[in-house]
């Protein structure tokens, strides 16, 4: 059979975990229209009868600004040193401007690549025909393909097209596993999308999830999990008067792990101050970073 790792890289909010998603046929990674979204690189597994494509979602690449930022980026880079091919996802509906430049000097790429224009939904003719322009003559791809991650146009090319690049190799993960991450991280996900999606972006930036405790031999199963932000300030954002928004968090958060696991969820938030965990290098090793 056919198979590789393929990393899914480029700038945050371009539309990569949205790809993947559409790849995998399920929700493996979290989307939302803010920056910064995906922390870790995540695998989604994709089988079909004579091929394994192990799709590695990245954190986008960005101009540091603390250690977690740091780490997200390394996350990324060496995801891309390790993969048999690379598609780099491009935003089609914005111009090129310094964040792409920043991408230009620090992204290389020593395996084959990939370029996808995304959210060709909306773009223009001069637009994309200008990006492609750059980006071709930067990066010398073997493929350059246009998608929307939204309705799925160009996802079945992309898979195609990747596995035309990809070499005979062994089967890595048996075929009814998805992803690489275990049901905590799955969990924290899901509750750091739902903080994403209701609070104004400084909050859930300056946050992250931990779940203490998961007992899916209960019924219903109890999860139990920790919202660590930095701020005495922000823990009173995140519970909200009288207690609203950890409320309407939780609701959320536990409508998705119930679809996900097909089971009732009883699950409990509380939320815990601890300064400046994203410049401690302890806490973000904790956390797998
Ligand atoms: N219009 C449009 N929006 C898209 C498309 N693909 C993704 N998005 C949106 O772009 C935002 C960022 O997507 P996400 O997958 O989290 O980007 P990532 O940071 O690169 O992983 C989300 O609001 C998506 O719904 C697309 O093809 N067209
Ligand atoms: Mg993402």
């Amino acid at each position: 059979m056919k198979s590789g790792f393929v990393a899914l890289v480029g700038r945050s909010n371009v539309g990569k975990s949205t790809i993947l998603n559409r790849i995998i046929g399920k929700k493996i990674s979290i989307v939302t229209p803010k920056s910064q979204t995906t922390r870790n690189s995540i695998q989604g597994i994709y089988n079909s009868e004579d091929c394994q494509i192990v799709f590695v979602d990245t954190p986008g690449i960005h101009k540091p600004k603390s250690e977690l930022g740091i780490k997200m980026d390394k996350q990324s880079y060496s995801s891309i040193r390790d993969c048999d091919l690379a598609v780099f996802v491009v935003d089609a509906s914005k111009e090129f401007n310094e964040g792409d430049e920043y991408l230009f000097e620090h992204l290389k790429f020593d395996c084959n690549l990939m370029i996808v224009f995304n959210k060709i939904d909306e773009t223009n003719i001069e637009l994309i025909n200008d990006l492609k322009k750059r980006y071709i003559d930067h990066y010398n791809p073997i493929e350059v393909l246009e998608t929307c991650g939204l309705d799925g146009f160009g996802i079945e090319e992309l898979i195609s097209k990747i596995k035309n690049h990809l070499e005979e190799g062994p089967q890595y993960y048996d075929v009814t596993t998805t992803t690489d991450k275990d049901l905590s991280f799955r969990v924290q996900e899901i509750i750091r999308e739902k903080m994403l999606l209701l609070l104004k972006e400084e909050v859930p930036h300056s946050s992250t999830v931990k779940c203490e405790l998961i007992n899916t031999d209960e019924f219903p199963i109890n999860i139990f999990a920790k919202i660590i932000v930095e701020k005495e300030s922000q823990k009173g954002i995140v519970i909200g008067a009288k207690g609203k928004m950890i409320k309407r968090i939780g609701t959320l958060a536990r409508q998705d792990i119930e679809k996900m696991l097909g089971k009732h969820v009883n699950l409990q938030l509380i939320v815990q101050v601890v300064e400046n965990w994203r410049n401690s290098s302890r806490f973000l090793v904790d956390l797998g970073l």
